[in-house]
């Protein structure tokens, strides 16, 4: 057998290793008991004597040669595995989990009570929470005498004859009356703000989510309808409701609506007072000096209108026992959600 062939082959052998596995058989293909090195010096009595000894000493430096590559070769597969891998990426590793952000608790129960209503065909508008005391109160039937009115009870503007921050989102339907004929159907979430004593059901500022429908022959029954698909859509298809009489200045006849309670299903408990029912909302037929105020003819239309407060239905969803946890911005609160 030819050296240089040999050697050449060696070589090219070499440069394919990519394994510990492949070194180990190179090792037996040229080194083993067998191999080509045990091959080469079995074949040295066959020669003539004058080349015995040359052949036999560069069959030597072959294998030493060999035995110093397969060395070198060895240490590189034993680094550490980091060093063959300068990037440091696995893919087998499983991803580093990244954390969502998410919208604070009463802009997603605002989303979902507003989507409930778009589903039937209303509209969501907003207004400004700087009012008129005429789209707040005048407008809105509530005479001039009435407690609502007291500075005790509505943020006045200083210096600014007549403007307040609004009690609640009412003003904005009535500018939406102002400005368009019915048909209308349309629900306003938004701030209010009135100067409460702050304790666990009480803040100077929350969240109300106000409705009206106005049309021609639109009556009682048509509000209840639309509340009770409300209920059910947010406090499930099992919740019962019912009306009892009340009074608004804007609406007559009015209602508080109460649904059955949801920690006991009407038994009576610690959440609804042992009552059976917990009040969501207040609501009536808009009153005919609402609509003459905004320039309908209160003989050819009529219609109903709602409102609530949004963080105490976000409460009794989720059984949130304190008001304020809303506004504290603690995150191991808001995560919950
Ligand atoms: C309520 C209860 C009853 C109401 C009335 C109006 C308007 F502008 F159409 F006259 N908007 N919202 C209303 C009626 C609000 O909240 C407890």
């Amino acid at each position: 057998m030819d050296l240089k062939t040999v050697q050449a082959q060696v070589d090219s052998d070499l440069a394919r290793i990519v394994s510990q596995q492949d070194l180990e058989d190179l090792r037996v293909k040229y080194l083993g008991r067998k191999g080509l090195i045990a091959q080469l010096t079995g074949s040295i009595p066959g020669l003539p004597v004058e080349q015995r000894g040359s052949f036999g000493k560069e069959v030597n430096a072959l294998k030493n040669k060999l035995l110093g590559l397969l060395a070198e070769k060895e240490k590189s597969f034993s680094l550490p595995q980091e060093d063959l891998n300068p990037g440091r990426f696995d893919m087998g590793m499983p991803g580093i989990a990244q954390e969502l952000g998410h919208r604070h608790p009463i802009t997603q129960i605002i989303d979902e009570i507003c989507r409930i209503f778009t589903r039937m065909g209303f509209a969501v508008v907003s207004g400004p929470e700087v009012e008129t005391e005429h789209n707040n109160f005048t407008g809105l039937n509530i005479p001039l005498e009435h407690p609502s009115r007291d500075a005790f009870d509505t943020f006045y503007l200083k210096d600014y004859n007549k403007l307040l921050l609004r009690s609640h989102t009412s003003p904005a339907q009535v500018r939406v009356m102002q400005t368009q004929k019915p048909p209308l159907a349309v629900v306003v979430p938004g701030r209010v703000y009135r100067p409460d004593a702050v304790d666990a059901s009480h803040l100077f500022m929350f969240h109300q989510i106000e409705g009206f429908l106005v049309d021609e022959h639109i009556r009682f029954c048509d509000l209840k309808g639309v509340l009770e698909l409300f209920a059910r859509s947010i406090f499930g298809p099992e919740i019962k409701m019912r009306f009892r009489p009340h009074f608004f200045p804007f609406t007559e006849p009015s209602v508080e609506v109460d649904i059955s309670c949801i920690m006991c299903r009407g038994k009576g408990c610690s959440v609804c007072g042992r009552k059976g029912w917990l009040e969501i909302l207040g609501a009536g037929m808009i009153h005919p000096n609402v609509f003459i105020q905004v320039g309908y003819d209160p003989k050819i239309y009529t219609g109903f209108a709602f409102g609530m407060g949004v963080e105490r239905i976000a409460m009794l969803k989720y059984g949130i026992n304190d008001i304020r946890l809303f506004f504290e911005n603690d995150l191991r609160f808001l995560k919950q959600f």
